[in-house]
């Protein structure tokens, strides 16, 4: 590996247009985290720069829903983010927002070079434009049915179900997604990004770094050039955006996409001083490391490198330098089930760090990072690495150390740091070897097996504590048992050095329970001696709680709640306690697109891991269909078998907890839940009309 001086590290400018959850921490954020944290010990110049993605169609989309302006979204979920992380101990240097002076500059003299290098080219094409609202629609205002899958849902940039990146013309049946009706196609000039220009070189950028980068990456970087890249358009019609910079584009902006990355540049320059910023982004001994999600790879191994490529030709003074390695992730899923926000199945950042500490959280998402495939997320396996190994392992070994030097040795340090006894001499130079296994998993980006490895060291620590047994040995021989305990508290010392990356808070509460400092560490010298004899030992905490089953049934119920609030909220599963409607009083024909039907309960049984959820199999007439209701505190399966029941027919299908409903039975509510169902008073037959 060639010898860089600093090390950039950048992670995804999050959208400012929502709450930031789970998924995102585990794919991209603590990854990036601990990388710095353990680069920052291993002594290197670390510069770790992240921000609001405050442009975008995303953002538009929320504050027209919500009908404020975009700057209201961006003002809030900034704010909440950028808390977010903080309380959860990411260390960025600086965590800007692309709304920023500094950054609408920077990107509109990118664009210029670009421009003027003649890499932008302006062009008239074919677009849907919206006749009711009369605006061109931006990708992610159509809708329709993709042309590879067919999915009747695909955006106008990409279909999420089967990944294709589309041109909105693409789209078969494209619907507006501000009037709901069928846009027309009319041409519209935009500026187009030379990006074909750049196969070959990208071609060869990718295939240099066969060996480093992650598979993943380099199938994702390769199935883009495999397709033979083509121009972009780099400019869209909105308002809200970095302006265009050229005369005849009023009303123009920079693709979100064009000005995003741009945006790690501008945090640089508003996060050093003067023109420092280039040692950062136009030197050859800079490594940059870009941290991001799997949607994200092709944005950051592709169109940025070829933008600063093109900038590189047309600029001539200056060179930027391309990443050095683009360590994405795959997703991370929720028991189960894909993470999704609409359905209510998610945790949030902002929420989970009210509940734990900060550590614990960082813990148990680090053992289970989505590195190589996607991984799952479930509350019992957290409980399961807090208490088993955060709390069992280092808490415990801390705890223990701590606990009886204080008891038996004055509350100080005992001796000085060459009175070791020879196993606990030897564990401290085992530490000094696995660390560098650890470090090459790190330099590697095999960052679970760098936190695995880091708990094995506690957990050899643990062992020569039991094996030593200086409860035994005090009694026999005091000094004997000093440099027992002395060897412990220097191997608690090199613990917290390298759990630092994982769980800083603990390892600076460690440090300064032995009176210790982080200025004397690093990764390579962890293992040395270096506490002072005669230092008092401070008190001594609990660094870990353990987290009870009923937290677990908790965190649980949490979610099946959300999960039928958010059904329920979309219209698909009418049970709650909704206020009589006073004004909005709807007419007799509109009550009759409601098609309510008898329907007899054929089947019934309990979602799995839903104390609210059953899933019903009902005959209306002589159709069968399944139906499921979140009914289950109040009816098991076998009140309801037999049962006649009122079902509204012609409701649009849900999934609830991954099973199909169609169809929604009628319930009377009051504000704890369910407390009786709508049922026929005779044993009427299925299929019955109910008016
Ligand atoms: N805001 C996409 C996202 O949040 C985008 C990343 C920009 S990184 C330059 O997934
Ligand atoms: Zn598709």
């Amino acid at each position: 590996m060639p010898n860089f001086e600093r090390t950039l590290i950048t992670a995804a400018l999050p959208y400012a247009n929502g709450p930031l959850h789970i998924g995102h921490l585990a794919g991209c954020y603590l990854p990036a985290d601990l990388y710095a944290r353990f680069k920052r010990l291993d002594g290197k110049r670390v510069l770790f720069i992240c921000g609001s993605d405050e442009h975008g169609v995303p953002i538009t989309i929320s504050a027209d829903k919500e009908n404020v302006s975009p700057q209201v979204i961006v003002d809030r979920f900034h704010a909440l983010n950028k808390t977010s992380f903080e309380r959860l101990g990411i260390s960025f240097d600086y965590y800007a927002r692309t709304t920023s002076p500094v950054h609408r500059e920077t990107s509109q003299e990118f664009f210029l070079t670009l421009y003027r290098g003649g890499f932008l080219l302006p062009r008239e094409e074919p677009q849907l434009y919206d006749e009711k609202a009369k605006m061109f629609l931006p990708d992610r205002y159509v809708e329709g049915t993709c042309p590879v899958c067919s999915n009747p849902n695909a955006r106008g940039d990409q279909c999420e179900n089967c990944g294709t990146y589309l041109n909105q013309t693409e789209l078969i049946d494209p619907r507006s997604k501000v009037t709901g009706t069928k846009p027309v196609v009319r041409p519209a000039k935009h500026w187009y990004f030379a990006l074909s220009r750049f196969q070959g070189p990208l071609e060869r950028y990718i295939e240099s770094h066969r060996g480093d980068w992650k598979d993943n990456v380099l199938q994702a970087a390769r199935s883009w050039l495999k397709a033979g890249l083509q121009d972009r358009p780099i400019t869209r019609d909105l308002s809200w955006g970095v302006p265009v910079p050229l005369e005849g584009a009023e009303g123009k902006v920079l693709y979100v996409w064009f000005d995003a990355p741009i945006g790690y540049i501008s945090a640089t320059k508003e996060a050093v001083p003067s023109e420092d910023w280039r040692t950062w982004w136009q030197n050859d001994a800079t490594q940059w490391i870009a941290f991001l999600g799997k949607d994200n790879i092709v944005f950051h191994t592709i169109l940025f490198p070829a933008m600063l490529s093109a900038h590189n030709e047309a600029d001539g003074t200056h060179r930027y330098i391309l990443p050095d390695n683009v360590p994405a992730n795959e997703w991370m899923n929720l028991e189960g089930q894909k993470l999704s926000k609409s359905r209510g199945w998610t945790v949030e950042l902002h929420e989970i760090i009210e509940r734990y500490p900060a550590d614990v959280i960082r813990y148990a998402f680090a053992t289970m990072l989505p590195e190589q495939k996607d991984s799952d997320f479930a509350w019992k396996e957290f409980q399961a690495r807090v208490n088993n190994e955060l709390a069992d392992i280092f808490g415990n070994f801390a705890n223990r150390v701590l606990t009886f030097a204080k008891r038996n040795f004055e509350n100080k340090i005992m001796g000085n740091r060459n009175e070791l006894d020879t196993e606990g001499k030897a564990l401290l130079s085992r530490f000094g070897e696995e660390a560098n296994g650890i470090a090459q998993n790190y330099e590697r980006f095999r960052l679970r097996e760098a936190v695995m490895g880091t708990m094995d060291l506690a957990r050899a620590a643990n062992k020569y504590f039991n094996d030593a047994a200086p409860w035994q040995l005090i009694k026999e021989d005091k000094a004997n048992a000093g440099a027992v305990i002395r060897s412990c508290l220097e191997a608690l010392r090199a613990l917290a050095v390298y759990f630092e990356p994982i769980t800083p808070e603990a390892s600076q509460k460690i440090l300064k329970t032995l009176g210790h400092s982080f200025s004397e560490e690093t990764w390579q010298n962890a293992h040395e001696p270096k506490l002072h004899g005669q230092t008092e030992i401070g008190d001594v905490e609990i660094l870990f709680s353990k987290i009870e089953d009923e937290t677990v049934a908790e965190e649980m119920k949490r979610l099946e709640t959300m999960a039928e609030e958010s059904a329920r909220a979309a219209g698909n599963m009418g049970i709650g306690n909704v206020p009589l409607s006073t004004n909005g009083k709807i007419s007799i024909d509109d009550f009759k697109k409601i098609e309510l039907r008898t329907a007899k309960v054929l089947e019934a049984e309990r979602v799995p891991k839903s104390k609210k959820l059953v899933k019903l199999q009902i005959a209306i007439g002589a159709e069968q269909r399944q139906i499921v209701a979140g009914i289950g505190q109040k009816y098991g399966p076998d009140d309801l078998v037999g049962k006649t029941i009122v079902v509204v027919a012609n409701l649009e299908p849900a999934t609830l907890m991954g099973h199909e409903s169609n169809g929604m039975l009628l319930a009377v509510n009051d504000e704890h839940g369910v407390v009786a169902l709508v049922t026929s008073e005779t044993e009427a037959a299925s299929g019955l009309e109910v008016r």
